[in-house]
């Protein structure tokens, strides 16, 4: 039988990839989206797929709790026959969020009114409507542990500490304990994906790998000549590829066996620096970088004819950053067979490749699950 999804987020990089492989795997999907000023079809995530027809696109919009519940009233109509059939249940991925760390700064309650609140009414209107009949996936983060692995080094797995360091961290650690606490108190199959940092060539621009790898190829197709403005460029990061993570997402809803519904790491057990991540894009495009000076006045020039590549600007810093990130994910690889298949260095190649097509007006087919 057809299985059914409600996916939060789909035009974002998780939700757009999510949606697209839970669609090739020949589910039904409802998705939640907020309203915009611009036709959905732009949306360049989501214009491959969104005239699938297992495809529902449902209005919703998190910081207005009518809303949610009133997604939630109507995905139950539409799915009630399905849930006439025992044991069938309906995967819930919550992946909407505020979700840059940097700006959780400036908007700190309207990241705690999505991030958190939103999350505590989803679950209410979803548990409300369907009962126990729903597993729910919340796209947590490494985000969490703030720097507590910046002294020892450490990798980080499922029983390390939270150490949250900004407004976003602490509303998604909100509700992180919401989704264990309805697990708890309702069993319900309700878990969170500790998620370290992963990327793609749908990232949002404004993240720092694509803000990279956009600058990298505007400067190779002779669009922007002038400098990367960076801010904290010794930050580390366990940088995976959002295409391997979406599937851990997915994973994390079939289990059966009660000891694997839990928590899970995913992460790739390597870290590289946002300077690493500098030097790679710059390689791809033949160009080497030689670092110059220390602090605000540090530099980017390239080894060949000492042209500025790469400035610091202190607007970019942010009031704490969470300097260190490492996870260890064997508790999901031996669970539940989660694999890696993308390196670091292939996902910023394969960025850079992408971001030069799209300087040159050429969009390249991603044929992403074959
Ligand atoms: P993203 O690209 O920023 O996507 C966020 C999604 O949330 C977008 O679809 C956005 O819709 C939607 N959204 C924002 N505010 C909303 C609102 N008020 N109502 C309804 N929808 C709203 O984020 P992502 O990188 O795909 O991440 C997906 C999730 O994983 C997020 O919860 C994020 O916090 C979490 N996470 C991400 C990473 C990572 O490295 N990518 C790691 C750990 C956890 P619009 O298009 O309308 O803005
Ligand atoms: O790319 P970032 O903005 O990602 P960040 O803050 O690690 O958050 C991302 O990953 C989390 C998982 O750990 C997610 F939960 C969250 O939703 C998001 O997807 O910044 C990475 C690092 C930071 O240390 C930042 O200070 O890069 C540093 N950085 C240096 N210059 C910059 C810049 N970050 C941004 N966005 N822009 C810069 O110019």
């Amino acid at each position: 039988m057809q299985k059914l999804a409600i996916v939060t987020g789909m035009t974002g990089q998780d939700g757009s990839y999510l949606t697209e492989y839970l669609l090739n795997t020949g589910y039904k999907v409802y998705a939640g989206v907020r309203r915009i000023s611009m036709p959905l079809s732009s949306n360049s995530n989501i214009k491959k797929f969104i005239n699938h027809p297992n495809l529902t696109i449902i209005n919703l919009d998190f910081l207005d709790s009518s809303s949610i519940q009133s997604f939630v009233e109507t995905v139950g109509k539409y799915c009630s026959g399905y849930l006439k059939i025992m044991d069938n249940y309906i995967e819930v991925y919550n992946l909407a969020a505020q979700s840059h760390v940097g700006e959780s700064f400036k908007i700190p309650t309207l990241t705690h009114q999505i991030n958190a609140v939103g999350v505590i009414t989803l679950l209410d209107a979803l548990y409300y409507v369907f009962n126990k009949r729903f597993k729910f996936y919340q796209a947590s983060t490494s985000e969490l542990y703030g720097n507590t692995a910046f002294d020892n080094k450490n990798k980080l797995d499922e029983q390390s500490e939270f150490n949250p360091a900004s407004p976003y961290a602490i509303s998604k650690l909100s509700a992180f304990l919401t989704v264990k606490n309805y697990r708890k108190a309702h069993d319900i199959h309700a878990v969170n994906g500790i998620l370290f940092n992963h990327e793609s060539p749908r990232r949002g621009v404004d993240f720092v790998t694509r803000k990279i790898t956009d600058g990298v190829a505007k400067y190779a197709t002779g669009q922007n000549q002038s400098p990367i403005q960076l801010g904290n460029i010794r930050a580390r990061r366990d940088w995976g590829d959002a295409r391997d993570y979406v599937k851990a997402m997915h994973l994390m809803l079939q289990p059966t066996k009660e000891d694997n519904v839990r928590d899970y790491v995913v992460a790739t057990g390597e870290t590289f620096s946002v300077k690493d991540c500098c030097n790679l894009a710059f390689k791809k495009i033949g160009v080497t970088l030689r670092w110059v000076g220390t602090g605000i006045h540090e530099a980017a020039v390239n080894n060949e004819n000492n042209e500025v590549m790469i400035q610091i600007n202190s607007k970019f810093y942010r009031p704490s950053d969470v300097e260190y990130l490492l996870g260890d994910s064997s508790l999901i690889q031996n669970n539940l067979n989660w694999k890696i298949k993308h390196s670091f260095r292939d996902l910023v190649f394969d960025m850079v490749e992408h971001d030069i097509e799209l300087c040159k007006g050429k969009e390249r087919g991603w044929h992403v699950f074959p």
